[in-house]
């Protein structure tokens, strides 16, 4: 017998669907369209296990929806630009676009073998200026309409490398390469408005329905809408202009009467301006900066305050006064950056009260029980009351809940002039300029005359300067001899280029519109093309994109359209998370990480080295990473065993959005079933007819069993593909493969019956293992390419279930039977025993006590 020979066989159909050009799609009206996309890749180097999950579960999606008849897009490109390249040319004097345009070679080339039903002529790369050329012109337009803007911002400066470090290259607070301390630097930056759609962008989570809860909740939390209220302290001592007032912001403007002091961020202006005159402020201020400057840095650090002397005026009680700190917990980008502090009813606040020696007073207190007693052991405790209640030691507001307590002390502020009721996002516009070369030139010019002077459309693309270098720290685009060097388009003096590049996010967030004119070279799109094909019905990633790439996305989405590229809002109607491929992990005596490839398994199951036999120690199964060595070869694995063995194991083992736990035991598995299906159509068990052949009159029993499995199978499998089931969808073609090996050659039309079940499990499996799903198709003498055939229907007349033959009781007693669906739910069988007119005379209008249902066998009535 000849073994599957999966290496001849896989190039032959990828071959076939190429001179086919099966996977090439243009707008087509009278098709319903779908289009499925995986997050594109970065071409770090090399494909990674994590990749080929991901573009098998978007590749069976293409393939199912073109069988039911969709017209599909499914496209591919590259994430081009990035620090990692430029990272390499530092280290390996490879420039950084040879660097990208290799490492793309190197992976296309490695996707190619998958046999990805993947329209190749739309492949697009970011990095290539008929790429980027189109965002220098939609960054332009965003200006024109506000949504673009610089403004100073702080940004990680390391003082050794003299340059400004992306949050990725702070590590610890010190600097990725240099390890210095990372100080804090005001500078001007590029912004996109991203807060003008934060209300939008927030509502209109609820109409994705397609998408996972967990990532709905990222978004929503990661936009953090909060109610509350703006407060204005007059100040007492401060300097300068005495009409100056400190502006706070609160959540909890019922909590005013509890206020015991005012706290402000080191980086405030009012901090900053008193720091002039006091050196211990000023070191204090110094000393937050060189702490972790990231939220969470901030959260767990000792809270730790200075008084600065001044006095904020409480706007309800005339002469009462706070004192004002600058604290390390105040968060500069937040709110109005500065803060009243209400001990007994924020937990910060508490610590910083007992720190300090600051009053604790007890303003909310439970409904129920005494309030003195309350209020007297909050005050000796440790921990704040931070839940709902009523208001006491509060004035006007006593015996108010806390949101009516809420709304009366906005609308006192208002009356004093004092406050307002405020709507607070957690969402920050965003900051887009990079100090870095290999990004999108921002296309702006700083004229000393005309201030910053947008680049002309007519001299669009500002292209990248080749001729770079990378021996010096600090922005290459900034070294350039002469690159910089422009006249101004206003008033012809000699100027200055913009020399930040754009954040990469920039060009991740519209290249889901790109694809569907991927060549169009005015605007970047063809309307009627993204009026076609937008918005994405199934986009497919890793879930470490759920908050800022698909925010981005989103924003992006809105603002093109606003700006009169696009016209929609959501550019993903549904998304899909998938879990990540993981791996034991292996290390040597020395403790140094081993590769799987590197140890070997004895036949008492012990591991040792390949190397030198010694002894190997097992870990915990982790997601697969370089620095724990756990990684598998894609390449290599398609190569053993083929791309459909590899593409099978991917969908098998876990559901698509849990984790995979990459064996070799796997795999091999994966392997032998694609031969035992091969070996099923190649040898088959009994003589076939000739396709196409008419169905038999009647089947014998294994054969009518073998044809109401195809038929079970087709609608599971249907039911499952829909539902993203993918595991549930193999292990349903792996049951049906073992029924399909139940046949009788003896029984009457068991040849049709064999053929039928081939030809199904030949169009089920397609989606995933296309390659031999075709060969089998092929060698039943199917018509066409199976990669252009329609899915198979299930027929309901064989999907009937068995029927039982059940005994209706009443107390115990016989008193008819029932033919009911073979299994069928308790409530069926209980609704047609009440039914039964013996039963329901009985009855006789009552509500039985009780039923019991002996699924199968008896319905017992209980009167
Ligand atoms: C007084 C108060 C009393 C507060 C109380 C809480 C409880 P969210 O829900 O995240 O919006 N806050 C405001 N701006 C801040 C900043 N820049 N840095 C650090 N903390 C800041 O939180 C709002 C609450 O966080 C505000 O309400 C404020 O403390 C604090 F019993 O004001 B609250
Ligand atoms: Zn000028």
């Amino acid at each position: 017998m000849a073994r599957y020979n999966f290496k001849e066989t896989e190039s032959k159909w990828q071959g076939a669907w190429d001179q086919n050009t099966c996977f090439k799609v243009t707008e087509d009206s009278d098709l319903p369209k779908y289009y499925v996309l995986e997050m594109f890749p970065y071409p770090s180097g090399r494909i990674h296990m994590g990749h080929v999950r991901n573009y098998t579960m978007g590749d069976l999606v293409a393939r199912y929806k073109r069988a039911r008849g969709f017209n599909v897009l499914h496209p591919m490109g590259w994430d081009a630009f990035g620090l990692p390249a430029e990272n390499a040319a530092i280290e390996n004097k490879v420039h950084p676009a040879i660097w990208t345009r290799q490492n793309i070679a190197t992976m296309r080339e490695q996707f190619k073998p998958m046999g990805l039903s993947i329209d190749w002529d739309r492949e697009i790369s970011t990095c290539e200026p008929e790429y980027y050329k189109h965002e220098q012109k939609m960054f332009l337009d965003f200006a024109r309409a506000g949504l673009a803007y610089r403004k100073e911002s702080w940004v990680n400066w390391d003082p050794v490398e003299d340059t400004v470090l992306a949050n990725e290259q702070v590590i610890d607070g010190r600097g990725w390469r240099s390890g210095a301390p990372v100080e804090r630097r005001k500078l001007a930056q590029w912004f996109l408005k991203i807060t003008h759609y934060a209300d939008d962008l927030l509502q209109s989570i609820e109409t994705l329905e397609r998408w996972p809860d967990k990532v709905r909740t990222m978004q929503h939390n990661w936009i953090g809408r909060s109610e509350g209220a703006r407060i204005f302290f007059d100040l007492a001592g401060a300097p300068g202009d005495a009409d100056d007032k400190l502006e706070v912001f609160t959540t909890r403007p019922d909590t005013l009467f509890g206020a015991s002091f005012c706290a402000l961020s080191p980086q405030h202006p009012l901090s900053l301006a008193l720091a002039e005159n006091n050196p211990e402020l000023a070191e204090f201020i110094a000393e937050c900066g060189r702490m972790g400057t990231s939220e969470a840095d901030i959260e767990s650090a000792e809270k730790l305050g200075f008084d600065t002397g001044v006095k904020a005026l409480h706007p309800f009680r005339e002469g009462w006064e706070l004192p004002v700190y600058v604290a390390n917990f105040v968060l500069m980008e937040y709110g109005t950056g500065a803060i009243f502090g209400c001990p007994a009813h924020d937990q910060r606040d508490f610590d910083f009260a007992r720190k300090y020696g600051l009053a604790i007073k007890t303003v909310v207190a439970p409904r129920d029980g005494d309030r003195a007693a309350f209020a007297a052991e909050l005050e000796a405790g440790t921990e704040a009351y931070v839940d709902d209640g009523v208001a006491v030691n509060s004035e006007f507001l006593d015996g108010l809940g806390v949101d009516a307590a809420k709304s009366a002390a906005i609308a006192r502020l208002q009356q004093l002039d004092q406050g307002e009721g405020t709507v607070q996002f957690r969402l920050r516009d965003w900051g887009v300029s990079r100090q870095r070369y290999w990004g999108c030139p921002v296309p702006m010019i700083h004229c000393g005359e005309c201030g910053t002077v947008p680049v002309p459309d007519a001299d669009l693309p500002v292209l990248l300067p080749e001729d770079v270098e990378f021996d010096k720290p600090g922005n290459p685009l900034d070294h350039h001899p002469t690159w910089k060097n422009v006249d101004c388009p206003n008033c012809g003096k000699p100027a200055r280029r913009e020399t930040d590049t754009f954040d990469t996010f920039f060009e991740s967030s519209w290249y889901f519109a790109r694809f569907c004119s991927p060549h169009e070279d005015s605007t970047g799109f063809d309307r009627a093309a993204v009026d076609y094909w937008l918005p994405v019905d199934q986009y497919i990633g890793g879930v470490e994109h759920a908050v800022l790439h698909l925010l981005y996305s989103r924003f992006f989405t809105r603002a093109l359209s606003e700006c009169g590229y696009l016209d929609l809002k959501e550019p993903f109607a549904g998304l899909f998370t998938q879990g990540m491929i993981c791996h034991e992990t292996y290390r040597g005596e020395d403790g140094q990480w081993l590769q799987p490839e590197e140890v070997e398994r004895t036949d008492d199951g012990a591991l040792r080295s390949l190397a030198d036999g010694s002894p190997v120690s097992l870990g915990r199964s982790e997601k697969m990473s370089k620095s724990k060595k756990n990684v598998v070869d894609p390449s290599r694995i398609i190569e053993n065993y083929g791309a459909d063995a590899a593409r099978l194991f991917m969908l098998s083992d876990s559901p698509p959005d849990r984790d995979l736990d990459w064996t070799d035991s796997g795999i091999e598995g994966a392997w032998r079933y694609l031969s035992r299906i091969w070996r099923m159509a190649s040898e088959p068990p009994v003589e076939l007819p000739a396709a196409g052949s008419a169905a038999p009159e009647a089947f014998g029993g294994s054969a009518l069993g073998v044809v109401r499995a195809a038929h079970k199978a087709i609608a599971g499998v249907t039911d499952d593909l829909e539902k993203f089931r993918f595991n549930t969808a193999v292990a349903r073609i792996r049951e049906f493969t073992n029924a399909l090996a139940e046949i009788d050659a003896a029984d009457d039309g068991a040849g049709w019956a064999y053929r039928f079940g081939l030809e199904t499990l030949a169009q089920l499996i397609a989606p995933m293992t296309p390659h031999i799903g075709e060969e089998m198709w092929a060698h039943l003498g199917g018509a066409g390419l199976l990669a252009q055939n329609r899915w198979p229907a299930a027929d309901p007349v064989f999907l009937v279930e068995d029927s039982v033959t059940v005994g209706v009781q009443v107390n115990g007693k016989l008193r008819g039977t029932l033919e009911l669906a073979k299994d069928c739910d308790r409530d069926t069988a209980t609704e047609a025993a009440l039914a039964v007119p013996n039963v329901a005379r009985v009855l006789d209008g009552r509500e039985p006590r009780k039923v019991i249902v002996v699924p199968n066998r008896i319905v017992n009535v209980v009167v």
